[in-house]
């Protein structure tokens, strides 16, 4: 599997495969506990579910192998009994082929369509990049926490209006219910509520019933309505990117003999 995604990532294979899982984004900043939860969620949720994660966030990768620099090592691989059910895998960042959500898009079909029933993507969800890599998911977990004294970091990224649920970490430490009430607060002004779930990756509080969640998360109409903009442009820009003619009619541009409508006209013939 290592390998053939390898190649799918080098634009080596093209996956054709396409299974009826789910694929969840796990989107927030870093250090907000994204992998703890992912191991968490782990821990209850396999060997029953065969589940891979990718990790699109380079800063902390997760790995099966002591790598040095892994800041998180998994400590559900170490358990045989539930290690057979699950593949993780970091994604470069900077990639050769295409861009990386369409990627990620292509890595998480084909572990869908090779029988895992659950792809988690660990992103930090802040630039458009990240934000898209989020977007080609079926659903959106937006992970917040105690702030760092600088309000509701999601709100910032512009994250929740995708959320299909919002989850609030660590709240074990102080500070967590004050970021569930501000969450509260800016979501009344939308008519569908995104569910806020309390939970601590490290106590293991509100993780069983997380576990019990998270694979029946119902769709949010506003979230999916975001996400098809996300892939719609995603869609627009790789048409212009892939077509052959993108550097003559940059030339021409330059020239000054064409100009943007005419050559968008073109790009899309
Ligand atoms: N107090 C507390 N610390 C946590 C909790 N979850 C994660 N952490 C710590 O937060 C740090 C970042 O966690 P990590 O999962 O790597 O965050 P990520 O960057 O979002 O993937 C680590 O040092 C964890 O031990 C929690 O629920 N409570
Ligand atoms: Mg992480």
């Amino acid at each position: 599997m290592a390998r053939q995604l390898s190649a799918i990532e080098n634009g080596d294979l093209s996956s054709q495969l396409e299974g009826d899982g789910l694929v969840i984004a796990i989107t927030g900043p870093p250090g907000i506990g994204k992998s703890c939860l992912i191991d968490c969620l782990l821990h209850k949720l396999t060997p029953e579910h065969k589940i891979a994660v990718l990790a699109v966030d380079p800063s902390s990768s997760i790995s099966g192998g002591a790598l040095l620099g892994d800041r998180v090592r998994m400590s559900v691989l170490d358990d045989d009994s539930k290690s057979e059910s699950i593949f993780v895998r970091s994604i470069a960042t900077r990639s050769s082929s295409g861009s990386v959500p369409s990627i990620v898009q292509s890595l998480a079909n084909h572990l869908l369509g090779n029988g895992f029933e659950i792809v988690f993507v660990e992103t930090v969800g802040a630039g458009q990049s990240e934000m898209r890599c989020a977007a080609i998911s079926d659903r959106i977990i937006v992970v917040e926490g105690p702030a760092r004294g600088d309000g509701v970091q999601a709100e910032k990224a512009g994250l929740l209006e995708l959320a299909d649920l919002i989850v609030v970490n660590k709240c074990d430490l102080d500070g967590a219910d004050k970021v569930v009430n501000d969450l509260t607060m800016s979501l009344t002004i939308t008519e569908e509520k995104t569910p806020i779930s309390k939970v601590s990756a490290l106590t293991g509080e509100g993780i069983d019933d997380l576990a019990k969640s998270v694979l029946k998360i119902p769709v949010r109409l506003s979230s999916k309505r975001a996400r098809f903009r996300e892939q719609l442009f995603m869609a627009h820009e790789s048409k212009i990117t892939q077509n052959p003619d993108l550097d003559s009619i940059l030339d021409r541009m330059s020239q000054e003999e064409l100009g943007v409508e005419e050559a968008l006209r073109r790009l899309y013939e």
